[in-house]
């Protein structure tokens, strides 16, 4: 299998994250992706190759307009307002406020943050961009015929949605990837996202279509980040009815109870036939992840890339979270190897 990887994902490299009142080292750091890609290399899962560059076009075709121009200048309005630390939200439109979008740079961070803990700093724009080129190349590899692609996305994206940024992501690179498959001829992608977390962007982005089928096992929101999407009664809206599908699951979910929720899906994935098979792949629903609450061990990473392949799709693995560094690239390169020898 090909992996597609950018050396540009360096730049997203913030010193802070709010997290219980402190500002701490950021879970989501550069060395996640390095453990990846020298795991890739050591098992020789396949080339590892930089991504094309395919412009905003594709992104401008996923993420509001206004939204984008605020990624690409939030760091610099933000020192230019003298701000000394990185960029933060601290205040929010919260219930029945104004529509109006704030032209101060503190108000426009809130506009436009779901979460707190995603500091903005020098590079972010770079890095959020370059991860993007990153999804975009796999799913172009997979139009050229390849069966499977690894888009080693960093920043993730999955909480990216049509105009809010947080829980770590800036575009949402899976749904920019699905966009460009569905501008290039395909009429169904399926979006199987098995990261720990809801993969609520995703779902905001594709709730009223119907061409596009998401899936998302996770913690349970009444429990979980982040809180205030991904239950079972999330199923579409209009034309969407039906296309979305979340499975909340509770603290301490092993592998066996998780396994029955991924059987499910995969069925459900099966009988909606898209062309391609998308998957937010986190590994953060491994046992000692730190800010998670799943029980996956390194063995069933494998085991469920095989479930995945039984489905016999073209499939793009496009990287979310995952925070067990010391173990990420294992648990990640195990799904992509037993897909490959699954199946
Ligand atoms: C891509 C991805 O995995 N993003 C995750 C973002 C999570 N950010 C909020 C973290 C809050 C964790 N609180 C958990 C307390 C556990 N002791
Ligand atoms: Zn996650």
């Amino acid at each position: 299998m090909e992996t597609i990887f950018s050396e540009t994902h360096k730049r997203r490299n913030a010193r802070s994250e709010l997290y219980g009142g402190e500002l701490v080292e950021p879970f989501e750091r550069p060395s996640r992706a390095e453990y990846i890609v020298e795991r890739v290399r050591s098992v020789r899962l396949g080339p590892v190759n930089p991504p094309d560059d395919f412009g905003m076009q594709p992104i401008l075709a996923v993420h509001d307009a206004d939204f984008v121009a605020f990624l690409q200048s939030v760091w610099t309005e933000w020192q230019a307002a003298g701000f000394k630390g990185e960029a933060i939200p601290s205040v929010w439109p919260a219930r029945r406020t104004s529509t109006h979008i704030p032209k101060h740079i503190d108000g426009l961070l809130g506009y436009y943050a779901l979460a707190s803990e995603t500091s903005i700093s020098d590079g972010t724009w770079d890095a959020a961009y370059a991860s993007a080129q990153v999804a975009l190349t796999g799913a172009e590899r997979l139009r050229q015929g390849a069966r499977s692609v690894f888009s080693l996305c960093r920043p993730p994206g999955h909480h990216a949605a049509l105009d809010m940024y947080g829980g770590y992501c800036f575009l949402n690179n899976a749904a920019i990837a699905a966009q460009h498959l569905l501008d290039n001829g395909a009429e169904r992608v399926a979006i199987l996202d098995v990261d720990f977390h809801h993969g609520n962007g995703t779902q905001d982005i594709f709730y009223e279509r119907e061409d596009v089928l998401f899936l998302s096992l996770h913690g349970d929101p009444m429990d979980a980040f982040p809180y205030y999407l991904g239950h079972a009664d999330e199923t579409g809206k209009g034309a969407g009815e039906g296309f979305n599908v979340n499975y909340p699951l509770p603290p301490g979910t092993d592998f066996v109870t998780w396994r029955k929720s991924l059987q499910d899906a995969i069925e459900k994935v099966a009988a909606y036939g898209p062309e391609v098979l998308i998957i937010s792949l986190g590994v953060d629903t491994f046992e000692t992840d730190p800010i998670s609450f799943f029980k996956l061990k390194s063995a069933d990473f494998i085991t469920y890339g095989a479930d995945i392949a039984a489905l016999k799709l073209p499939a793009l693995f496009v990287m979310e979270g995952g925070y067990d560094i010391a173990e990420i690239g294992v648990n990640a390169v195990n799904v992509l190897e037993g897909f490959e020898n699954g199946g």
